[in-house]
């Protein structure tokens, strides 16, 4: 007899063969369908609860529907929600004050998605290359680091190496180099012999898709002088690693320097709509002129007043010192586990991973459909990497239940 239905009207079953027949095969889900979500917590179309350990891929910080975002929403949802940028609206410069203010920017430019907004942020540093250090046109070059991420569309795959990413949607944007991560020598080498056409080294502060690839404490500062030292802009991109998630209000704080130019996506809406934006200094930024770059739901009413609400709950919440908090105790707590599969665990804040021992029997997508039986939600990454990122609105208290049903699990598989 199929389960009662809680949430919804469509069965878990039901989802899956809807989403199977009619939805294109772009993702391989764990066999769970969320109907509910509420702080730390969703639920299956049956009730069945979950701790949600994934985030949305880090853009649901605040924690699901959280009151005052939802709240801030359904206001404006009810007032104006697009006017497009053709004509000015009473929310843009109002949100566009508040964001700049509160990371310490001049100027942004409001965008949807985070690829949107990288792409937006290779643009403009082209643009300053021409225009501001001189490069010869269409002679522009951007530096990215191997095993990085950076979104899905062609520019921005364009400087991947994942074979996943790129096989089979070639040609791609000429106009890039890649260096490895966390190697200061190669970025020293590339800007002596190609400095004069390099516009931006554009790089994660920590790499979240490749694993939770935490660079060493001095490259993040190293990178930025060495870019500074031959005129080239720093870009950190802190779609997944900024707005409280890694102990700073963005990770490249941990470096005390201020890039030239940042881009966010993610929890800037805490996960409620499509919202990322590029900050940088007057100086960059002006290097676009009208009609020179935009989208049509860029910087939105709607998107405004729900993104205004949501940074404002990582302050008034503080998330950031809590995320920092609660992630050393996640990391000294899964250090503390005695169990083969792990072979090491890394993160900063609350963006960890563990990395499983390879073992003949056991993947680390095993594992996290055993956590989802035991009631966690976590996404294998790369095959080995288990990533652990929960809504920063998690308590302690809620923290240690999770880290037990991890316990639990790795001990309850390796018997
Ligand atoms: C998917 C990964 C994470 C990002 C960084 C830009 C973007 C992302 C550092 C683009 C997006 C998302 C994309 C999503 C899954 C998720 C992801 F697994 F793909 F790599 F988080 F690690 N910069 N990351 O992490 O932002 O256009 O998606 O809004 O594509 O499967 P977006």
């Amino acid at each position: 007899m199929a389960n009662k239905l809680k949430f919804g009207n469509i069965s878990t079953e039901e989802a899956i063969k809807l989403e199977d027949t009619y939805g294109a095969h772009n993702y391989h889900p764990l066999p769970v369908v969320l109907a509910k979500g509420k702080g730390v917590k969703v639920w299956d179309p049956e009730g069945n609860e979950y701790y949600d350990f994934l985030s949305a891929y880090s853009a649901v910080n605040q924690g699901h529907c959280h009151p005052k975002i939802i709240k801030a929403l359904t206001e404006q949802a009810n007032i104006l929600t697009l006017t497009s940028r053709a004509f000015y609206n009473n929310k843009l410069g109002e949100y566009e004050k508040f964001i700049t203010e509160f990371f310490g920017y001049e100027m942004v430019l409001p965008m949807n998605t985070g690829a949107e907004a990288v792409e937006t942020a290779i643009k403009l540093s082209r643009k300053w290359g021409y225009k501001k250090k001189g490069i010869s046109e269409n002679e522009a070059i951007i530096v990215f680091a191997k095993e990085n991420f950076h979104g899905r569309t062609i520019t921005v795959i364009s400087a991947s190496t994942d074979p996943d990413c790129r096989k089979g949607f070639g040609p791609f944007t000429p106009g890039i180099e890649k260096i490895p991560y966390n190697n200061l020598e190669a970025l020293e080498n590339i800007l002596k012999k190609k400095g004069k056409n390099i516009a931006a080294f554009i790089v994660e502060p920590i790499q979240g898709e490749a694993g939770v690839m935490v660079p060493d404490d001095d490259y993040i500062k190293n990178a930025f002088d060495i870019c500074r030292k031959h005129n080239v802009l720093f870009v950190a991109d802190e779609v997944q690693t900024g707005i409280g998630r890694t102990g700073r209000i963005l990770c490249s704080d941990y470096a005390g320097i201020k890039p030239d130019i940042v881009i966010l996506g993610k929890a800037i809406s805490g996960g409620v709509l499509p919202v990322s934006a590029v900050l940088s200094s007057k100086e960059i930024m002006l290097t676009i002129k009208p009609g020179e770059h935009g989208s049509t739901f860029g910087g939105f009413p709607l998107a405004c007043s729900v993104a205004k609400a949501a940074l404002e709950v990582i302050k008034d919440e503080t998330l950031t010192v809590k995320a920092e908090r609660l992630g050393k105790v996640f990391r000294d707590e899964m250090n503390k586990i005695d169990s083969p599969l792990i072979e090491s665990v890394r993160g900063k804040g609350l963006l960890n991973a563990i990395i499983i021992k390879p073992k003949a029997d056991i993947t680390a997508w095993d594992i996290c459909v055993k956590l989802k039986e035991n009631g966690l939600l976590a996404k294998p990454t790369h095959g080995d990497i288990i990533r652990f990122a929960p809504p920063l609105v998690i308590t302690e208290k809620q923290l240690m239940e999770c880290i037990s049903i991890i316990k639990t699990t790795l001990s309850s598989i390796n018997k």
